[in-house]
């Protein structure tokens, strides 16, 4: 049964590829961009989103970023405030003009307490929110799918839990190929240049998924902003983090080890496909046969199998 693909898989944002595929890949390209032009696609970000954070495709990812957007307007208020009384001083109550300093305001026990009680205000009005999230992010109860995740200098093993399905994700062959010194290999002719995968996460839409995050040598960092999870994989501790990718987002999210963790730390990149749970049991069932098959010594390979 061939595997059904979410929508943003169909951009061509496959896992390395045989040479073969490369042509295909540019049409799925070109596919892509007809199919974003007719709505059928999230378009790309653009202007303010650039240098913003991702909403992401999760409900903690989207309330990370409102929490982060009211933050930043709580901030732009107090700016507004506090530059706004300052440059209004500079101009009309300016020493050329006659102004008088106004001493009743020094050591004045009343503007003390309200300049002391107003930013504690502010700060317990932002930490209420921002706690409740905390808690939020951190329940890791009731999920549906855990999978082991341990970090290696320099990719990620993933373990299926409850199965025999392993994959090794490593920076895929192509940017393997760009990123050497002296390749000749023009690095924007390489899709998702060192943001791309041999072998990609793949995950159901619309179940919790918990990940058990570890690492068997250095500290390193499982970070994938669109999921809103960033957490530390460290030697000797399993860190949990979960996530549930919103049912009409499925598609291809990307990220990267976010602890400086040696050498090659730029080319540990992490690709995660979320694909509907009909179509993620379809997969699983073809890993596991694929792998027991190399596990019994048949030619295919587990590699070749879950290379998508
Ligand atoms: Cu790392």
């Amino acid at each position: 049964m061939a595997r059904r693909r979410g929508p943003r898989d169909s951009a061509g944002e496959g896992q390395e590829a045989p040479s073969n595929r490369a042509r295909l890949g540019k049409l799925a390209g070109m596919a892509s961009l007809a199919a974003v032009a007719a709505g059928a696609l999230p378009a790309a970000a653009s202007g303010w989103d650039l240098i913003n954070m991702p909403r992401g495709v999760t409900n903690v990812s989207t309330r990370i970023y409102g929490l982060h957007m009211m933050a930043f307007w709580v901030c732009v208020g107090i700016g507004v405030v506090v530059f706004g009384v300052m440059i209004w001083s500079l101009i009309f109550h300016r020493k050329s003009r006659g102004a008088v300093p106004d001493v009743t305001m020094l050591h004045n026990t009343k503007v003390e307490i309200v300049w002391t009680a107003v930013p504690v205000l502010i700060l317990v009005g932002m930490a209420v929110p921002a706690a409740r999230l905390l808690v939020r992010i951190n329940n890791n109860t009731n999920s549906q799918l855990s999978i082991r995740v341990n970090g290696f200098q320099w990719g990620w093993q993933y373990k299926y839990v409850g199965t025999d399905v392993s994959i090794i994700s490593k920076l895929s062959l192509s940017s393997d190929a760009a990123r050497m010194l002296d390749s000749g290999i023009n690095v924007n002719s390489v899709p998702h240049y060192l943001r791309s995968v041999t072998h990609q996460l793949v995950v159901p839409v619309g179940e919790k998924i918990r990940l058990l995050i570890t690492s068997v040598d250095v500290v390193h960092s499982w970070w994938v902003p669109d999921l809103g999870v960033k957490k530390s994989a460290i030697p000797g501790f399993i860190n949990q983090a979960s996530f549930i990718v919103n049912p009409s987002k499925p598609g291809v999210y990307r990220g990267q080890c976010a602890d400086l963790c040696g050498r090659g730390h730029a080319f540990m990149p992490i690709v995660v496909r979320a694909v509907s749970p009909a179509a993620f049991e379809a997969w699983l069932k073809r890993q596991e046969a694929a792998q027991s098959q190399a596990s019994a010594g048949a030619p295919a390979s587990a590699s070749s199998a879950t290379s998508t």
